[in-house]
């Protein structure tokens, strides 16, 4: 599979990017919803940074997602990383805001199924983000994210530490099976719940790859096979991962929280991370940030072997 891509006259690429692709070496995409809504400053600019540090050691360019003034953006510089960072107002934009974010001329910070659907556009293949969205807790209100649909019908390979542990997991993983989405473990038989190494009950993968070049020849036989996207979930790094029984307490406050002030749709997640940062003394931060950067080494390894 050959990676260089006409340039879309619709989206704006780094010169490091371009360069990249058309020498036909390896690029990572990289998310910014979880820069500007799901980490606090200067964890989120620092997070973002240290993915790009990591993307680069291990042999691949990264290329951070956004829409800057109505201009979808592959690659942006750290200058553009640091707005996405600090600046009030940056929508939060999954696959159905895109069009609006343009033309609206908007500032938008992009989920994982908005960034999905970019960098494809732009011919990636590889993205690294922290968790997927996925099939929330409770019956009411009914959220079941786009990141989920998005892995139907894109075929880029998201590499993630699990869904987020906020979520209904076993709900998500029978999504993800009903939609023909791969849910693939690295070096885990178990689906990782993010900030949680290991869901309780163990949720099984639908396979499991021990090394990059493994998760590269899974991917493209999938798409090859006419398949979409594909989920490689790698556990959160074990010294700073949290023990489920005591994010439990804290996910329990922070979801009552949730009810009591009506916070619902695009804000539950951005909600609730942001409560568990503080009910946890910042221990969830720091499993965040762990977790995001070593997910976009592992992702730039897969990127370097599928070139
Ligand atoms: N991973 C993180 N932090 C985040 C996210 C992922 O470590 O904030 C973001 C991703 O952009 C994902 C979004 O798409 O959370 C899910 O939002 P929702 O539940 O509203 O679909
Ligand atoms: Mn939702």
């Amino acid at each position: 599979m050959s990676q260089t891509h006409i340039p879309l006259e619709w989206l704006k690429m780094s010169e490091e990017v371009r360069a990249a692709l058309v020498a036909g070496r390896p690029v990572v995409a990289l998310e910014s919803t979880l820069v500007a809504h799901g980490l606090p400053w200067p964890t989120n600019l620092e997070t973002a940074r240290a993915s790009e540090v990591a993307v680069r050691a291990a042999g691949a360019a990264p290329a951070t997602i956004a829409v800057l003034n109505g201009v979808p953006t592959v690659g942006l510089t750290d200058s553009q990383l640091e707005d996405l960072a600090q600046l009030p107002n940056v929508r939060k934009a999954s696959r159905r805001d895109l069009g609006a974010a343009v033309a609206l001329k908007q500032h938008a910070a992009t989920t994982v199924s908005a960034t999905m659907a970019i960098a494809h556009a732009a011919g990636l293949r590889v993205f690294a983000t922290g968790g997927l969205g996925g099939a929330h807790r409770g019956a009411e209100p009914f959220d079941i994210s786009a990141d989920l649909t998005e892995l139907a019908r894109t075929p880029v390979l998201v590499v993630c530490a699990g869904a987020k542990s906020i979520l209904h997991l076993p709900r998500t993983l029978e999504i993800l099976e009903t939609l023909g989405v791969p849910v693939v473990g690295y070096r885990t038989d178990a689906f990782p719940a993010f900030y949680v190494r290991d869901h309780t009950p163990p949720l099984p993968v639908s396979a499991r790859v021990d090394s990059p070049e493994v998760a590269a020849a899974l991917f493209a036989a999938h798409v090859r096979m006419g398949g979409a996207g594909a989920v490689l979930a790698q556990s959160c790094p074990a010294d700073v991962a949290i023990p489920a029984s005591e994010f439990d307490a804290w996910l329990l406050e922070a979801e009552r929280e949730a009810n009591t002030a009506n916070v619902t749709g695009a804000k539950v997640t951005p909600f609730l991370l942001a409560r568990l940062a503080e009910l946890s003394n910042g221990r969830t931060l720091v499993a965040n940030r762990a977790l995001i950067v070593a997910n976009a080494k592992l992702a730039a390894e897969v990127a370097v072997t599928l070139t």
